[in-house]
């Protein structure tokens, strides 16, 4: 099979549709000089995480249009969909644009315009107030995005631990855990797979191409262009399991179940990398043991995927060893037993000897970029509160949401908020009010009124990534990467930079020793200059690459390190069994959707990022609300018509406040309906999106806690469809 580049356009869905038509006509009709000449100034992009470089072009001191920068790995000159359309955050006129205090109820807010020096002078009063009542690790920070750093930076100035994103227990940490527990590292954040170079590719409910992180997509199709085989596990035929050789349409909640198959079948028939395995790991024999039971027969009761398709794949798969990529995925909370589900993708990966291997997962380039240099150290702090999960590699959010509603281990009595929107990214809504309404400070920091905002006490209006200089950033991939992100334009409206309000914050806080640059300039020269790198070159630039000829592959003197106790690859993991957990993963059933209901199933739309970009007006002229798919035979079975507006109603009786288009297909499964996350947006402030479609949020009451790092599986809810009179 092979597939073009020009695939990728129709994998990734309709980026080229984003014109950039609206943005000239907004920008003329904002400027009435004469054009000047353009400058360039380049940046990377804030629509996800995966910053892809760009340059803005500007006019007349506003910018006009933005492009990928070809120096950066992450973009390699292209930007997807949202990225494309930076201009509809920029020149949003929901944008916040003045500090604003809350005179109202958090939840039912009523904002006064206030300035930044009042609204500063109220943040440090009552974080003052916070350190002397309760100690200031009762000061939590959420983060999403560059400008946190200055944030977290400020945070553990100030003494606190507790710096949470739900990046971690809301997405990617049970595979994070998983394969650290395996390997003694993480596949990272840019991930290290290989897919350029694969000769086969497993992805296991990812649906790369509609999860559009950019260079992750670009290496996928260059993959496949190449003749790599891709199999796809997925309840729905998404647009990548459309390209697959094999798409295994498993029943939900079951992959575990394929994967030990899978596990048995190669060490049964000895298909695994000996040399690798007796080289770099532990517990080859008791991982046979441990899987005895796990026969194809078993598995394809279970899954539903045929038993002779197990067994074929797992064949398939040890005849292009080591160059196959099983993908961790990144959103892996699923079902509360994920860091064991990633670790058996972790074991399937070593046995087929594809860590560190070409095709399989790079080991990415070293390289660092200190600290600002001199600053005094942070005071001491005590525990952070961790929950009670003995393998979370960073804090867990919903910890701390328990910590501010139940007092244990010790209060939590104010949050900053900075670019994450909690009422919306963490399971069970009226849990997270609970905890709001609890709290002595709310503070969002945000640059949009977005649902979060108005549960604030008081809004912090950032500019956005196009009119702000941020921290440096890195990435390891096949090179070390910095960036810099240079402002293509001064701040719309009274909006401010993280930088500067974390800066002004800290001096009325007597915090000021920890921010003693006069400028961001003078900051990231001084980073520049510790890592021996050209400011002047990389501001120029945007993004430069170091290390580049380090080896990504294991060779006889590219020797690989695993962070594990036994500084092997764990087959098998004593440290688990140690804990009272699973030394091998072990199959254990989930909960069927009771009569009437389907498993609700969710995920990326390809020109969204969750309700990041629902009132961007580019994007939203092209998925203004998302639609409930559902397979034709249950569709007829119901009398559902195509168009027809619905409401869902979940297994504890909650039900939507909007309503939701139904789209009939025969790509889903019979048992359960799918939806885009990010929808149904309830601040009114947000004049497009506002009540278009239906939450994902709205209906996960029910979330199952990963016992051994706290990860939130939120797949274990089940909708009935409910048809409007
Ligand atoms: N139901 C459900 N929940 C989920 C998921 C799901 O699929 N379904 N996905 C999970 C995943 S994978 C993740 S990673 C998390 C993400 O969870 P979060 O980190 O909480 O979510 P984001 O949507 O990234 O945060 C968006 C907020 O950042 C603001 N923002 C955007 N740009 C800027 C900026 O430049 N500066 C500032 N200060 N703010 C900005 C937006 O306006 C918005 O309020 O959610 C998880 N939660
Ligand atoms: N366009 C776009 N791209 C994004 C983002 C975005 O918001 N928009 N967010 C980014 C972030 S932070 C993350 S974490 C990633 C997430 O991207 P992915 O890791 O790819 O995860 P999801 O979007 O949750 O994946 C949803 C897929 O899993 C399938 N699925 C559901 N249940 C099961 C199951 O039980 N078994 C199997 N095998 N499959 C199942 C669904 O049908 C769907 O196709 O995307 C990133 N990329
Ligand atoms: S993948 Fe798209 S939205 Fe994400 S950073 Fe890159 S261009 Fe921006
Ligand atoms: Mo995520």
């Amino acid at each position: 099979m092979s597939i073009s580049r020009r695939d990728f356009l129709k994998i990734a869905s309709a980026a080229a549709a984003v014109s950039a038509a609206p943005v000239f006509k907004s920008v003329s009709a904002m400027s009435t000089k004469p054009s000047a000449p353009p400058t360039f100034s380049p940046n990377y992009c804030e629509l996800c995480f995966w910053n892809c470089g760009l340059i803005a072009k500007s006019v007349n001191g506003k910018v006009v249009k933005i492009d990928g920068n070809p120096l950066s790995y992450r973009g390699k000159g292209k930007l997807c969909g949202r990225g494309n359309a930076g201009l509809g955050l920029l020149y949003d006129p929901d944008r916040l644009k003045h500090p604003m205090l809350n005179i109202g109820k958090r939840g039912d807010p009523k904002w006064k315009k206030i300035s930044w020096d009042e609204a500063l002078s109220f943040i440090a009063n009552k974080l003052n107030d916070i350190k002397q009542k309760y100690g200031p690790e009762a000061v939590a920070l959420f983060s999403h995005g560059t400008g946190g750093s200055f944030w977290k930076h400020l945070l553990k100035a100030y003494g606190s631990p507790n710096s949470a994103a739900p990046s971690f227990a809301q997405c990617r940490g049970p595979r994070d855990v998983g394969f650290y527990l395996t390997f003694g590292a993480a596949p990272g954040s840019p991930e290290h797979y290989d897919f350029a170079k694969s000769k086969f590719i497993v992805l296991i409910g990812s649906h790369l191409g509609e999860n559009a992180h950019n260079s992750q997509v670009q290496d996928l199709i260059n993959g496949l262009d190449n003749g790599a085989k891709l199999v796809v596990l997925d309840p729905r035929l998404s647009n990548v399991a459309a390209k697959a050789n094999w798409w295994l349409p498993v029943k939900p909640a079951t992959d575990l179940a394929v994967l030990l198959a899978w596990i048995k079948i190669i060490v049964d028939e000895e298909l695994y990398d000996k040399e690798y395995i007796s080289k770099y790991a532990i517990g080859i024999k008791e991982l046979k043991e441990e899987v005895k039971d796990y026969t194809p027969e078993w598995a394809s009761k279970i899954s539903e995927i045929p038993a002779a398709t197990i067994v074929e794949i797992a064949r398939e798969m040890a005849k292009h060893k080591p160059n196959l990529c099983i993908s961790g995925g990144r959103f892996t909370v699923w079902y509360g037993d994920d860091s064991q589900r990633s670790r058996a993708i972790a074991i399937l990966t070593a046995l087929m000897g594809s860590w560190g291997r070409e095709g399989g997962y790079y080991l990415p380039a070293a390289g660092k970029v200190p600290k600002y240099p001199g600053l005094p150290e942070y005071p001491d702090t005590g525990d952070s509160i961790s929950g009670d999960y003995p393998f979370a590699l960073l804090q867990v959010t919903n910890a701390i949401r328990d910590a501010a509603i139940t007092d244990k281990p010790y209060p939590c009595k104010g949050w900053i908020i900075y670019g994450s929107n909690l009422i919306k990214t963490m399971p069970n809504k009226t849990e997270t009010i609970n905890a709001l309404r609890k709290l002595d400070l709310v503070v969002a920091v945000d640059v949009l009124p977005t649902d979060i905002v108005d549960w604030a006490d008081i809004v912090l209006p950032e500019c956005t990534y196009l009119e702000r200089y941020d921290d440096i950033g890195t990435g390891k991939f096949q090179t070390f990467e910095v960036t810099m992100r240079v402002p293509g334009m001064k701040p719309l409206f009274e909006s401010k930079p993280s930088w500067w309000i974390t800066k002004e914050l800290s001096k009325k806080m007597g915090l000021e020793a920890y921010f003693p640059w006069n400028d961001i300039e003078e900051y990231l020269k001084a980073r520049c200059e510790a890592a021996g790198i050209s400011f002047d070159e990389l501001k120029q630039k945007g993004a430069l690459q170091f290390n580049d000829k380090a080896n990504p592959y294991i060779a006889a003197d590219n020797q690989p390190e695993f962070n594990t106790p036994s500084e092997k690859i764990e087959l098998y993991s004593k440290q688990l069994k140690e804990h009272g957990f699973d030394p091998v993963p072990k199959y254990t059933a989930h909960e069927e959707p009771p009569a009437d209901h389907y498993r609700l199933v969710f995920g990326r739309s390809p020109l969204h990022t969750f309700s990041r970009t629902i009132n961007n007006f580019m994007l939203h002229d092209l998925i203004p609300e998302n639609e409930l798919w559902i397979n034709t035979k249950q569709a007829a079975k119901l009398g559902l018509k195509k168009g027809e507006y619905v409401r869902l109603v979940n297994q504890d009786g909650i039900k939507t406040d909007t309503k939701i288009k139904i789209k009939i297909t025969e790509r889903l499964r019979e048992d359960c309906v799918y939806m885009y996350h990010g929808f149904g947006v309830n601040s009114a402030n947000l004049s497009r999106a506002n009540k278009r479609g239906i939450g994902t949020d709205e209906l996960i009451t029910k979330y199952t806690v990963d016992p051994l790092m706290g990860g939130t599986g939120i797949r274990g809810n089940f909708v009935k469809i409910v048809k409007e009179a």
